[in-house]
């Protein structure tokens, strides 16, 4: 676009754009294909619109920088979601470098997860021993919160594909538990709770909420398909540390994102279908969708009193968060506050005051005060849609939100490629009818089409408002052409000052979705196992060898560079052979890998840590087992001979 016409489009200003219809499609396409008229060498630090001029990055990037000089370390971790490779990635930022890959859904080649019989047990297996997915879509990770921070126990990760949740413990940064949750298709937002609704002492998480996207017969066991009516969707509470399924919503609809409130009382999630529709020009058709907000407390109390049926083979207490059967707001569970056309994000503001819908297909940002919605609960207000304080046009295609702790957001805008910051005060202002409030307060160019978007501490009440950092869908021309599959783009932006900064490229595998950024002295990493983790660990050399029962055979082993315990063992052909191997060295950083070649076995022990594996000994031969992970002068050498006799 030139930058005339970016002009013309600033001074006209954004009033005169209209709600997008049952062309929204078709303006989806056109918004993309028109990405391809900016100039593909327009340099980074670019003005993001004449009306809203950048101060020079140079100046401003100086004082925050993105470089890191050599064993400096970041301030800030990150947690992004990896995509389609089922993982957690962990950033550093400023600086954007990836420090470490958690694997949740995915077999990792360099962990072993999958191929060990721990990791295999957290994944899931079908009766056979076999994992029971391979395949997963990871969108969005939240952490464990405490007197509204973060207090570094734990963050959560969604599948989409198979609906499963996982966690992942802050100490080792590894997966520890995955729970598919039941009569659930496409579980898409999840947010962990920050509060007890009910107990003041409980300040922190212990509850985990995901929204089901997809509406679906229930339960879904070839009843029903052909009739659509009967199809529904669900949201779901999991339990923080258990990890079990506590109690499950059937809502009219479908779920989004979700947010929750710092009290611990509400829980939301955005909905883009309550036309129930199941073809899009369906799901498009109404003008106005929803934001649901659950009332925990009373939904807790209805599954205590036995208010609620189960769903097929699951246990689960199911209760009825129907609109139908939730219009009187003194025994309501859920309310409907309506948001216009189809909706995306919902977040939180970190003065606990508003959860903030993004219209998506409409260009509006609404703005939900959460005491007004509990009044609709106690019965003190009485239309639900007056909890709605402000609802403004901020740009085309606004898909989520993130804050800075100083009143402001920022939204990012898929169809105009920016980020738009917006004063949450003053367009409350503005929508109450003084015309004069200024609430858009600044522009940036982002390239190209951000879908999430978070800043440093956004969704705690320590936001900072130092860095933000927003997940752009295509790349295009910013990055070396690799063929077909271009990487996206994640973009960090300083936003410390009055005008946004862009600061930075990093070109990352699709696709992540979304991530949470927070100071580093949060968590405390631990550097060396205890050996006392697992019951199977070898604590002592002397303890290796090879026990026989029958055909089952346990070989126990310990790493110590540059040596396994045993030099060879011996195995016979049809054996079923369960090999435990403890890494008995305790100095931090020094992990060891085993591989056997033939058997498909590979995985790691870090420091102190215990790991087994389960295969048949199949294959008769001299199978050298090496150290996959380099760990000594000798390493090469570090080795040992399984004798599989025929
Ligand atoms: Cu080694």
């Amino acid at each position: 676009m030139s930058e005339k016409k970016e002009i013309q489009r600033e001074a006209t200003g954004i009033g005169r754009r209209k709600f997008l219809n049952t062309a929204a499609l078709a303006g989806l396409t056109a918004g993309v294909a028109a990405c391809n008229d900016k100039p593909a060498a327009a340099p980074a630090s670019a003005p993001a619109a004449p009306a809203a001029p950048a101060a020079p990055a140079a100046s401003h990037a100086s004082t925050n920088t993105t470089h890191l000089k050599p064993g400096e370390l970041d301030t800030y971790y990150g947690l992004w979601s990896g995509g389609h490779t089922g993982d957690m990635r962990v950033l550093g930022l400023p600086s954007g470098r990836e420090i470490h890959r958690i694997p949740c859904f995915v077999p990792d080649a360099l962990v072993g997860w999958g191929v060990t019989n721990e990791s295999k047990a957290v994944m899931g297996t079908k009766p056979d021993g076999h994992l029971k997915y391979t395949v997963a879509d990871t969108h969005h990770t939240h952490a464990s919160y405490k007197d509204g921070n973060y207090d570094g126990r734990y963050a959560w990760i969604n599948d989409k594909i198979n609906s499963r949740i996982a966690r992942i413990r802050l100490d080792y940064f590894v997966c520890d538990k995955i729970t598919e949750l039941p009569n659930v298709q496409g579980f898409h937002g999840i947010f962990p709770d920050k509060a007890d609704p009910v107990d003041p002492a409980i300040n922190y998480t212990t509850r985990v909420f995901c929204g089901g996207e997809f509406a679906i017969p229930l339960p879904n066991n070839g009843q029903d398909v052909n009739d659509p009516t009967k199809y529904h969707s669900m949201f779901s509470c999991v339990d923080a540390e258990t990890m079990e399924v506590r109690w499950q919503v059937l809502i009219d609809g479908n779920c989004d994102l979700v947010a929750t409130s710092f009290d611990g009382k509400l829980a939301a999630t955005n909905q883009y279908n309550v036309e129930n529709g199941i073809h899009y020009e369906d799901m498009m058709s109404a003008e106005r969708d929803a934001c649901l907000f659950f009332n925990v407390a009373r939904i807790e109390e209805a599954v205590k009193a036995g208010k609620f049926k189960t769903v097929g083979s699951s246990k689960v207490p199911v209760v009825d968060g129907s609109h139908e059967s939730n219009k009187d707001p003194k025994t309501a569970l859920v309310a409907y506050v309506s948001v216009p056309k189809n909706p995306h994000g919902v977040n939180a503001s970190p003065d606990g005051k508003y959860f903030i819908c993004a219209g998506k297909l409409s260009p509006t940002a609404t703005v939900i005060e959460l005491a007004k919605v509990l009044d609709w609960f106690d019965g003190k207000m009485e239309k639900l849609d007056d909890a709605i304080v402000a609802e403004v046009e901020i740009g085309l295609g606004p898909l989520h939100t993130a804050f800075d702790g100083r009143g402001n957001a920022y939204t990012t805008l898929f169809l105009d490629s920016q980020i738009v910051k917006w004063n949450v005060d003053a367009a409350i202002k503005f929508h109450a009818g003084d015309k004069n409030a200024k609430y858009v307060v600044d522009r940036l160019d982002v390239h190209y089409q951000p879908g999430h978007i978070n800043a440093s501490q956004s969704e705690t009440k320590a936001a900072d408002g130092k860095y933000l950092a927003v997940g752009c869908k295509f790349s295009k021309d910013r990055f070396l052409p690799v063929g077909p599959l271009h990487p996206e783009n994640e973009q960090l932006i300083d936003i410390s000052g009055d005008k946004m900064v862009l600061l930075a490229d990093h070109p990352v595998r699709g696709e992540p979705h979304d991530f949470i950024i927070f100071k580093r002295d949060l968590v405390k990493p631990k550097q060396v196992y205890d050996l006392d983790d697992s019951p199977l660990a070898v604590k002592d050399p002397k303890d290796s060898g090879v026990t026989r029962n029958g055909k089952k055979v346990t070989v126990k082993l310990t790493s110590q560079a540059p040596a396994f315990s045993l030099r060879e063992f011996k195995l016979k052909k049809g054996d079923e052979v369960t090999l435990i191997l403890t890494n008995l060295d305790k100095i931090e950083d020094l992990t060891h890998g085993f591989a056997i070649p033939n058997y498909n076995v590979n995985f790691i022990v870090n420091p102190l840590e215990t790991k087994s594996v389960t295969f048949i000994a199949d294959k008769p031969g001299v199978f050298w087992c090496y150290c996959t992970h380099f760990c000594h002068a000798l390493h090469l050498e570090m080795r040992t001979r399984m004798i599989v006799e025929a």
